[in-house]
């Protein structure tokens, strides 16, 4: 790790008290889970609940079932929380999705765009993705015992930029807005939201962050395809279960709850 040296401490946030920033790591994630796991066998070290670990560039930056992230340096936000709430396993999804409700509200608050929410970790601009979220947990016995919860924001890549790797559908904010994007100010605005929904989900308050989710996504009711690893299923985006699954209803008219997979609408 290439350590720029920038450590800062923040009394007023949980999520964000104190923030490491790195100019390289291989991913946040691996670097924040690796720090939390030595700190456990050196008692001198503490990490506290709210960490945060952010980098300019990451070199092997991670997506969902172990899929390459592009993070190129300089070119977007890349930061990894370290979270310890007191929560079920079944409802660990509610914080990937509390973070991209905070995502989509900052974004919508510094430059009032209108962000979608595509399930299960995705949000949107004019169809196309600009940020990913990746929870990774670790649990003994069947309880949570942390979670690390990734974000990625694509800011400052061009059209160009965006080759193969990244997708057919990816896209960053300068392409959208035209211009430039300083990362801090949005950094901080995505902070202070994550700790407004982070409290609602200490707080057990689950159905506020599941309705706010809901408010940010435009599937509902809609002829959607869900693709899994073995098979491509086609109905109509119903709702939400309280786990976070989404239930289609199929061409026979029964209702299926999914909780992998990529949607298409
Ligand atoms: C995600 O996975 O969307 C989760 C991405 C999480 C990234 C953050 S960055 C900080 C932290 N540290 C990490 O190592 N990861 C987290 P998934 O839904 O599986 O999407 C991955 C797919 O998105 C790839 O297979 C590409 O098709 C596409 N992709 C890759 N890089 C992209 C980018 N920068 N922007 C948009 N799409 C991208």
């Amino acid at each position: 790790m290439i350590e720029t040296g920038k450590t800062k401490l923040n009394s007023n946030l949980r999520i964000g008290r104190r923030i490491y920033h790195l100019e390289s790591v291989t991913s946040t994630n691996s670097a924040l889970v690796n720090r939390v796991e030595e700190a456990k066998e050196l008692p001198a070290i503490s990490i506290p609940e709210g960490t945060v670990l952010r980098a300019d560039e990451q070199t092997a930056g991670r997506g969902r079932m172990n899929r390459v992230w592009q993070s190129p340096l300089g070119k977007g936000l890349w930061f990894s929380a370290y979270l310890r709430p007191e929560l079920e396993l079944s409802r660990v999804h509610l914080i990937t999705f509390l973070a991209a409700v905070a995502v989509a509200d900052a974004v919508r608050n510094t430059f009032k765009m209108r962000p979608e929410i595509k399930w299960p970790n995705d949000v949107l601009l004019e169809k196309r993705k600009f940020c990913g979220i990746l929870t990774e947990t670790r649990s003994e016995k069947n309880l949570l015992d942390f979670a690390i919860l990734g974000i990625g924001v694509n800011l400052n890549q061009s059209e160009a930029e965006l080759n193969s790797s990244y997708g057919p559908n990816a896209t960053s904010l300068r392409i959208v807005l035209g211009r430039e994007i300083e990362a801090d100010p949005l950094f901080t605005a995505i902070l202070e939201q994550l700790n407004e929904y982070y409290e609602a989900l200490k707080a057990k308050r689950f159905d506020f962050i599941l309705n706010k989710w809901k408010e940010h996504t435009s599937f509902f009711g809609k002829s959607v395809s869900l693709v899994g690893d073995n098979e491509e299923i086609s109905g109509v985006a119903r709702d939400l279960d309280e786990k976070g699954g989404i239930i289609l209803e199929l061409e026979d008219g029964k209702e299926r709850v999914f909780y992998t997979g990529s949607l298409y609408y």
